[in-house]
């Protein structure tokens, strides 16, 4: 069976695809044409959307991701429009560093709803992992995309754009969403 990764975006799907290359899916990248409005208010129903057309548009299982940075003092903005927040990573993190300033509270958190859908649309499986952080006042570390750089996890020391990937994954929003739903995966790949 055919699992369509409904994204566009080559950061997640580096860390998507570990998680799914030991399961029995045959895996397909979203075709470019099939553009997905995210007009959903939460992480969890943007997921859902993206699964759903692009399951419905390929006549295949999907898998979604909808990620985000919630920064505390923004109101937990730029979050669901974290995309959108710039044109650029380094746009995205400029406007974020000035939009917070000198802000004493830096607190903030990453958060990953992930969805799976059947070809007819209907969700089967959500999930949602949150890694709980601080926004740093300058960049460090190479690794990773988006807002890696800025963003430390006090925990381990280091940003995630730092981190080795196999620490990312282990300890990231996204790494602990697909823990969650892994054994449900390879329940639904085995049926
Ligand atoms: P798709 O919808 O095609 O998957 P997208 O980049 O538009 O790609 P989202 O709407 O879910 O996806 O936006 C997620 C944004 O949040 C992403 O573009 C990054 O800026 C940020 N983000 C999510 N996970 C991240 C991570 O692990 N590290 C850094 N930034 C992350």
């Amino acid at each position: 069976t055919v699992l369509v990764v409904a994204t566009g975006n080559p950061g997640k799907l580096r860390e998507i695809q570990p998680y799914l290359e030991g399961l029995r899916w045959e895996l397909k990248l979203k075709p470019p044409e099939i553009e997905v409005d995210e007009v959903g208010t939460t992480f969890a129903e943007n997921a859902a959307l993206k699964a759903s057309q692009v399951a419905i548009a390929t006549q295949n299982w999907a898998i979604a991701d909808d990620s985000g940075l919630e920064v505390t003092a923004l109101d937990n903005a730029p979050g669901i429009f974290s995309a959108r927040y710039g044109l650029s990573d380094g746009d995205r993190i400029d406007r974020l560093l000035r939009e917070l300033g000198d802000h004493g509270d830096r607190s903030a958190r990453f958060v990953c709803a992930i969805a799976v859908a059947q070809p007819d649309g209907a969700i089967a499986l959500q999930t949602e992992g949150i890694c709980l952080g601080e926004i740093l006042t300058a960049a460090r570390g190479k690794g990773g995309f988006g807002y890696d750089p800025i963003f430390y996890v006090p925990d381990q020391g280091l940003t995630f754009a730092e981190m080795p990937a196999a620490l990312k994954q282990e300890v990231s929003h996204r790494g602990r969403a697909f823990q969650s739903i892994l054994p449900r995966l390879k329940a639904l790949d085995a049926e």
